[in-house]
């Protein structure tokens, strides 16, 4: 078992280290100086997504304790919102959050502006469409995403493209301080901990840091986070699989996952550890893209 006080930061961190000290160790780690030499880094804006794309129809959600609302609403309007809001946010109300939106998908062009990408942080499965497993994340500045895990129990690289976000993530061996709700929702706000309520989480060790502009983020798999926007932001995630992570997502299918994550678990091992082609296994998982909260 791994402890940390503070996440490790390293700049142009080699695929071979990565695997081994990082993805092997299941060790967080912030790596700078690869998103910067991509074709399109210092063009992508909010302004640049809405002229690629004005009428195109996104959704945005609402958290609360109560679950999740989702809106739809075209790029143009949407952007608006969060242009009015970061204008006057005392006079606006804060517009909902973009969230788990496969952009690349919906805008190829986008695919060309992210190259060079650092495929050989990923498994060579992953390498064929690669960005057909992204989803973006647009938002205001104080823009939440709740305490969670991400639902597959994959691990995730987090790319951070235009404003700051500020992370606070407990290793999988704290959920158990932090008062689950259903399968991958945690009631405790890492943010203003309330110790009455919620007197376990005194036991775990939050570790809370920054993502800069340009900065990509690696969170092994279970890693809980609750993110907090800091400015107007553009984010992309990938989750991904190893054989291994794929195969210890599998066993969770008897600790209370999802039939329906077991079932995208067990289309994505067959690919890793079987070696079954992605262009076949991804017609079954497209429809997770839609899934996923
Ligand atoms: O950026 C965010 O607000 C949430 C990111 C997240 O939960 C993820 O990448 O899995
Ligand atoms: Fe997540």
């Amino acid at each position: 078992m791994i402890v940390l006080d503070e996440i490790e930061r390293r700049y142009k961190l080699s695929s071979h280290e990565f695997t081994k000290n990082y993805v092997g160790q299941g060790k967080p780690v912030i790596i700078s100086g690869v998103i910067p030499s991509w074709n399109g880094f210092s063009q992508w804006s909010l302004k640049y997504f809405k002229q690629l794309s004005p009428s195109l129809n996104i959704y945005a959600k609402r958290f609360s304790d109560g679950g999740i609302e989702v809106c739809r609403l075209t790029m143009e309007k949407y952007i608006r919102l969060i242009e009015n809001y970061e204008a006057d946010c005392l006079n606006n109300s804060s517009p909902p959050y973009c969230h788990d939106l496969p952009l690349f998908s919906l805008i190829p062009s986008l695919i060309e502006d992210a190259q060079p990408f650092p495929l050989d942080y990923l498994p060579e499965w992953y390498w064929d469409k690669w960005w057909r497993y992204c989803q973006f994340f647009l938002g205001c500045s104080n823009s939440i995403t709740p305490l969670h895990f991400d639902c597959l129990l994959t691990n995730n690289i987090f790319f951070q493209i235009v404003g700051r976000k500020q992370f606070t993530i407990l290793l999988p061996e704290d959920a158990k301080y932090c008062y689950r709700r259903g399968w991958r929702w945690f009631l405790v706000n890492p943010e203003n901990p309330d110790f009455n309520k919620y007197p376990e989480y005194k036991n775990a060790s939050p570790i809370k840091f920054i993502v800069n502009p340009g900065e990509i983020l690696y969170m092994p798999s279970g890693t809980l986070h609750h993110v907090r926007s800091l400015d107007m932001s553009i984010s992309f995630n990938i989750d991904w699989h190893t054989r291994k992570s794929s195969l210890n997502a599998l066993s969770a299918s008897f600790k209370g996952m999802p039939i329906q994550n077991s079932y995208y678990n067990l289309l994505l091992a067959m690919g890793l550890v079987f070696k079954i082609p992605p262009q076949v296994i991804f017609k079954f998982y497209k429809s997770y893209l839609n899934y996923v909260s």
